[in-house]
This record gives structure tokens, sequence and C-alpha cells, in this order.
């Protein structure tokens, strides 16, 4: 029998520094047919001023800034959609809970903030409608261990005492995921064979790596 059916959308989320990029390439070598794709995407022209932002070369209001990087993902959403009913598999480094937890991150660190910035629901509205996750894998790990890893740059948001916002945020922000679309993986101490084969033993047990039937949801 011909094989059918649509690819799986398969998101990794974390802190900066946290191997999200390591692992999201190891993953995609390891699925059959399957491409990766990193948000934000700074190749497409919201990307680009997103780029611009993230480096200092301009500033932004913290609204403009979050809806640039929802943006960004509906650049993409068509390409996303196609391509998984196509029967490709698609690892996505990053994707909407960066979007909310870092909005919500700079919301909290800062007293100014308007109350919309802090509204997990108004974060979340703009990206209503994307093509959902099948599952989204969390690494986790404490700041502490983040502080001590290498490489860390001169971007926004670089910097450990705002990523254990970022942290906490995520946390919460997690927990309206339901829990068989959800992973939360310790990598703590852990290198990055033994993360790879955590990933895919989680892959495997549900049954990621295979083509569904099952329609493509939308997040709503
Ligand atoms: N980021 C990323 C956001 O603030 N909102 C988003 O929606 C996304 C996708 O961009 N520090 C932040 C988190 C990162 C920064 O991402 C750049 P990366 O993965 O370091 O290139
Ligand atoms: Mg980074």
């Amino acid at each position: 029998m011909a094989k059918t059916g649509r690819g799986k959308l398969i998101l990794i989320e974390g802190l900066d520094r946290s191997g999200k990029s390591t692992q999201s390439a190891l993953l995609q070598r390891q699925l059959p047919n399957c491409e990766l794709l990193k948000f934000p995407d700074r190749s497409t022209r919201v990307g680009s001023l997103i780029n611009d932002y993230l480096t200092g070369k301009t500033q932004l209001s913290d609204q403009s800034a979050h809806l640039l990087f929802s943006a960004n993902r509906w650049e993409l959403a068509k390409s996303i959609e196609e391509k998984l009913l196509q029967g490709k598999f698609i690892v996505l480094d990053r994707y909407i809970y960066s979007g909310i937890a870092y909005s919500l991150a700079k919301s909290l660190s800062n007293d100014e903030s308007s109350p919309e910035m802090k509204s997990v629901e108004w974060l979340y509205s703009p990206d209503k409608g994307l093509p959902k996750p099948d599952l989204t894998l969390f690494l986790s790990l404490p700041t502490e261990e983040l502080a001590r890893r290498k490489g860390w740059g001169e971007e926004r948001y670089e910097d450990v005492e705002f990523q254990k916002k970022v942290r906490e945020c995520f946390l919460r922000v997690l927990q309206d995921i339901p829990q068989d679309h959800l992973e939360i993986i310790n990598v703590s101490d852990l290198s990055i064979e033994q993360v790879k084969s955590h990933i895919w033993e989680v892959i495997e047990s549900k049954e990621l790596n295979k083509l569904t039937t099952m329609p493509l949801d939308k997040l709503h």
C-alpha cells in the first residue's frame, strides 16, 4: 500500500543557549523527508526588521516587536501547511511559545509596561490560526547552568537575569498545552548525545516519525 497522510510538525522550544538549534538539526536528520525551520526567520522582509531590532540597530515598541514576530510566522504558515500535506516532516526551532514567553518576560521586567503586554490572551491572539504542532518539546535546565554555557552574544534578551524571567514565563505558558502534546525534557548535565536519544525515544513512543491521516490542526 502506498504511504499516505501528512507529515508531523514538531516544535523545540527553550531558552537561549539551551541546545535547541543543535537538537533541532539532529532531529531533522533522523526524521524522514524533514525540513528544519527556525523562528525568527531573519531571511524574510519582516525577519530583517526583527534582526535590526534584536541587534539594537532599531527600536520598536513592545507591541510592534511582538506582532512582528507573529507576522514572521504568518509569512511561512502557508508553506508549512503545504509541506506537511505533501508528506514532509517539519521541525521548528522556536515558534509561538517563544513569542509569548519573551514578550511576557519583557513586560514583567518593566513597571511601565501596559496591561495588554501582561495579558497572555492578548499575546497569544495574533498566532491563532497558525498550524498547530503535533508535539512541543521544551528543553529545560536551570539558568545557573545556562550562565556557564559558552556563546552568549550581544543581542537583546541574551542575559542570564532576563532568561530567568523567560523561563518562568515559558513554564507558565506551557501549562496551557494538553499533556499529550507536550514533553518537558530536563537537559541539565546531559550530553548532546544523551539529549538526542531522549528526544528520539519520545518521538518513537508517540509515533511522530510516522505519517498520519489525522487532519492538521490550527492553533485556536
Ligand atoms: N524571540 C523569538 C522572541 O522574542 N519572540 C519570538 O516569537 C521568537 C520566535 O528572539 N532571544 C526571541 C528569542 C531570542 C531571539 O532568537 C532570537 P534566536 O533563536 O536566538 O535566533
Ligand atoms: Mg539567541
